[in-house]
């Protein structure tokens, strides 16, 4: 080979991959980092055409430090996905143009008289529209809402959607759309399965990771508007000034995106950081050291959004210590914070395994009486059933019971019940099923949406909060997957009505891929996935029979320790069967719902299947819907589970090719660990329920390949949260 050929060949060999990468989309190795921000070359070259065409001109009305990140979201992602580099003009100019601008901001948005559309929107709300000359505008009646408009905007051509006749119109329905980290200062996440803390507080506040711009991306990109930066099981030494000014870094990191910061307080700090010898609401040395504290805080955060406390729940000190209620403990707080406009997130989460009462009946006793007590900055945070975070629970009754006091949801966008970082699980038919159900207490329609919403009580605050997935992964999430359940709990909170279904189509256009042909079958397993991780965890409303302390595999053994956290607690099966009888001969928890759902709960024949065994004592020979038995039926879903698992192995295999070898490979090999986990879980719990239910496993399914003692917690021995 002469030299001249030499370099040829090695110069078409440099090329190789990016010839190939341009040809074939999507074909590069990607880790993820991006989230749903990708923001490749469109490669269908009609429609980039036709986008460049229709872009021609942009010009972004205002100077904001809000209207810089738009204005660079919009740089980044047009020079990306149509490869062309933006400059922005100074004036709307001839041809088409994108105009993004407030009424106060654009003379040219002015004149499109759009004010009281504008106005009806609210402060985040966001128009995307055509003007007369027929450009493209993105209106809203403040600098966030362009924000906002511009993320949806680039969504549009992330998803290849024709923008022909634009007429978008979004606000969002609820006002505080927080995530929950659960963080805590060593750098570690409480039931954090992506790694450990994103914050690194030891180089804060002089080094600001890059990290915490694009963590404020994502965000708002899905309008998150709020971050609680520490663990719930708080430490109070977040409140201290070297710990403040770090929490003032990364609030001026997050101001720009709409993002304000809260942090979790401990109600005894006032003791522990204050030298005080008490932290009994009442006492006004410990009013006045909030007094002050709050001061300190928004001396450094003038935008600080507030609190959220956990108290007298699981050894969290409280107002309780002091015989205060926790209506006392919050107003104390909220009236600290009430001077600068921030609010108290508390929450109902709470429980006494020396309270003889039925657990799941012990926040609504304590919280319904204090209904109108709460100061006006005052939410109550409410999870969404009223146990704690299962695969499936009930609504909380909590909902449509406090009709005075603002409440708000909690969700748990971390895995801790649903098989960690692992398992593929897309939790938004979950929180769906949830914000859909129908709580009676104004009569048909009262949904829980409407109380979390305002609308069914008629309240100005409001919020979502979810407990976020969020490590110090390369991918934020660990599981590919599971990027997608913080995309919907965002998407879900802006509009709670948006739909399972939509949101994992928008998720997966822009994440993965827009081709029909990967979009639908992925889809269809992720819409599935939450159904079949509770068929081979706890189907037909079982709950709480995982593991001790890590809560990953089975352990519907465990009968040890205080009895609110053994399984037995609450599957309690015997010889004449299964299920925790909450009727009105049971512990009476249906009568925490209104009277058309506690008639329903109550009536074993009434009650939806798959809260069958959450609210009724079932003999294993009952018939179910199916004509199966209870113990013919229970052994169906445990492995019609598993076979669901194998169906999305194929699913995923079908859609090899449509994306880059990293991630499928990741989801490949992360499903495989999913289906023998699930036949883990299944066999263990079949193998178990059968000693009580001493019934066969009917020939249709393979025996377990061991005895009961092989299962007995083997996979708990090797996960995090122990
Ligand atoms: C439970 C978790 C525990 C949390 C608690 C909470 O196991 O780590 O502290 O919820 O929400 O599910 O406070």
């Amino acid at each position: 080979m002469n030299v001249a050929n030499f370099k040829t060949c090695m110069l078409f060999l440099i090329l190789l991959p990016v010839l190939f990468f341009d040809l074939i989309p999507d074909a590069s190795a990607d880790d993820g980092y991006r989230l749903w921000l990708r923001y490749d070359k469109i490669q269908d070259e009609d429609l980039r055409q036709d986008y460049l065409h229709q872009l021609r001109q942009i010009h972004y009305a205002g100077s904001s430090a809000r209207i810089e990140k738009a204005k660079e979201e919009l740089q980044r992602g047009i020079s990306g996905l149509l490869a062309q580099k933006i400059t922005f003009s100074d004036e709307p100019g001839n041809g088409p143009t994108l105009i993004a601008g407030t009424p106060e901001s654009s003379p040219h948005i002015r004149s499109m008289e759009l004010q009281g559309e504008l106005r009806s929107l609210g402060e985040d709300g966001y128009l995307i529209t055509r003007d007369r000359q027929n450009n493209i505008a993105i209106a809203a009646s403040r600098d966030i809402g362009l924000l906002y408009g511009t993320f949806h905007f680039l969504r549009l051509l992330q998803s290849q959607q024709s923008l022909q006749d634009l007429d978008i119109k979004s606000a969002p329905q609820i006002q505080l759309r927080v995530l929950n980290h659960w963080f805590n200062l060593d750098g570690t996440a409480e039931r954090g399965y992506a790694g450990g803390a994103i914050w690194q507080w030891e180089q804060l506040p002089d080094y600001k990771d890059p990290l915490y711009t694009d963590y404020a991306r994502a965000n708002a990109s899905v309008g998150i508007n709020g971050t609680v930066l520490n663990n719930v099981n708080s430490d109070a030494l977040i409140l201290t000034e070297g710990y403040l000014e770090k929490v003032k870094a990364l609030a001026d990191v997050f101001r720009p995106y709409g993002i304000k910061v809260y942090l979790s307080a401990r109600f005894s700090a006032p003791i522990e950081i204050g030298n005080l010898s008490t932290a009994d609401p009442r006492d006004p040395e410990v009013r006045r050291w909030w007094e002050k504290k709050a001061n300190e805080i928004y001396s450094r955060i003038p935008d600080f959004g507030g609190f959220l406390v956990k108290a007298n729940s699981e050894g969290q000190p409280g107002p309780q210590d002091y015989n205060r209620s926790h209506a006392e403990g919050a107003n104390m707080l909220a009236k600290a914070l009430s001077p600068h406009g921030g609010v108290v997130m508390w929450r109902a989460f709470v429980y006494s395994n020396e309270e003889p009462e039925d657990r799941v009946k012990q926040a609504y006793n304590e919280f319904t009486p204090l209904d109108g007590e709460f100061r006006d900055n005052v939410l109550v945070q409410v999870k969404n059933g009223p146990l704690d975070f299962q695969p499936r629970e009930p609504f909380h009754p909590l909902f449509g019971a406090m009709p005075e006091t603002p409440l708000m949801m909690e969700f748990q966008i971390t895995q801790e019940y649903l098989g960690f970082a692992t398992h593929l699980t897309y939790q938004a038919p979950l929180y769906e099923e949830v914000l859909d159900a129908d709580t009676y207490a104004k009569g048909e329609g009262s949904y829980v949406r409407k109380v979390i919403d305002g609308s069914l009580d008629d309240k100005q605050l409001t919020g979502m909060a979810g407990v976020a997935n969020i490590g110090t992964d390369r991918n934020w999430t660990g599981h590919p997957f599971a990027q997608a359940n913080w995309y919907a709990y965002g998407r879900l909170a802006w509009n709670p009505e948006l739909g399972s279904e939509r949101i994992a189509e928008e998720w997966i256009s822009m994440t993965f891929s827009n081709k029909e042909a990967f979009i639908e079958p992925v889809k269809e397993m992720m819409l599935a996935s939450r159904e079949i991780a509770v068929d081979y965890r706890t189907p037909l409303g079982l709950h709480h029979i995982m593991g001790y302390g890590s809560h990953y595999g089975p352990g519907p053994w465990v009968d040890e320790g205080r009895a609110d956290w053994t399984s037995v607690y609450y599957h309690r099966a015997d010889s004449s069967g299964i299920g925790f009888d909450r009727s009105t001969s049971g512990s009476n928890a249906v009568s925490q719902y209104h009277p058309p759902v506690k008639q329903q709960f109550n009536d074993i024949e009434k009650v939806p299947e798959k809260y069958l065994l959450w609210f009724h004592h079932v003999e294993w020979d009952y018939e179910l819907d199916s004509g199966r038995t209870l113990w013919e039926g229970l052994v169906h879903h445990y492995y019609s589970g598993v076979d669901s698992i194998r169906r999305m192995q194929d699913t995923w295999e079908s859609v090899e090719g449509y994306i880059d070898e990293q991630r499928y490979t990741h989801v490949a090999r992360l499903l495989e660990i999913q289906e023998k986990e699930a036949a883990f879980w299944r066999d263990a719990c079949v193998l178990y329920f059968q000693q009580f239910s001493g019934r066969p496993i009917p020939d249709a399914y393979p025996e377990p390949d061991h005895p009961l003692e092989y299962y007995q917690d083997p996979l708990n021995k090797y996960v995090p949260g122990l």
